[in-house]
């Protein structure tokens, strides 16, 4: 008797005085030359919070990072990463926590970012950020804050302005302070009557 050979992935099926060969399950093709894995990740989806991943002749389906198996089979739910983990936006600087499909999230506080990989608010460098200070303004970032400073040889609040000592800006606002001055000490000394 002749041994009948059929391609690869596919199998002999025994009909009344012949034979027939068949792609397996999950293969298809011609069943005498190539049977070639069927990617049903291309075809179907896997359920909400799922991942699919082709194998030869099936697939199989897993929860997507940030979910877990539900109560029911094939079906995953959304970890709340606010209530799971220990200390989710650090354990200080923070104001709350906010939980996302597959993720969370952390409101910081002012002059703080959250950093979901470390899992913390952490400070943010101003002095990296373009236009923090002024121009000629020296920035000094700190935990949660930073600051402007002038140089030696220039005047300003560092915030808006750093002038060069002597200049016109510098000068007038000089005066300004000192009309203010002026102002304020002749108010003082008008005897009011009420
Ligand atoms: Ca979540
Ligand atoms: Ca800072």
């Amino acid at each position: 008797m002749n041994k009948v050979t059929c391609a690869n992935n596919a199998k002999c099926a025994n009909t009344r005085g012949s034979f027939r060969c068949e792609c397996e399950k999950g293969f298809h093709g011609n069943p005498s030359k190539a049977c070639e894995d069927v990617d049903e990740c291309k075809l179907m989806d896997c359920g909400y919070g799922q991942n699919c991943t082709n194998t030869p002749g099936s697939f199989v389906c897993s929860c997507l990072k940030g979910f877990h198996p539900g109560h029911k089979p094939g079906l995953c739910t959304d970890i709340d990463e606010c209530k799971t983990i220990k200390s989710p936006c650090g354990s200080y600087n923070y104001l709350s926590c906010e939980n996302k499909p597959g993720t969370y999230s952390c409101r910081c506080n002012m002059g703080y970012t959250f950093n979901i990989n470390r899992r913390k608010c952490e400070d943010i460098d101003e002095c990296n950020e373009k236009f923090t200070c002024a121009e000629n303004a020296e920035c000094s970032n700190a935990d949660g804050s930073y600051s402007c400073i002038c140089p030696n040889g220039y005047s300003g609040d560092g915030d808006n302005f750093c002038d060069v000592n002597g200049s016109p800006s510098i000068e007038a606002a000089k005066a300004w302070n000192l009309l203010l001055v002026i102002l304020t000490s002749v108010l003082l000394l008008i005897p009011w009557k009420m």
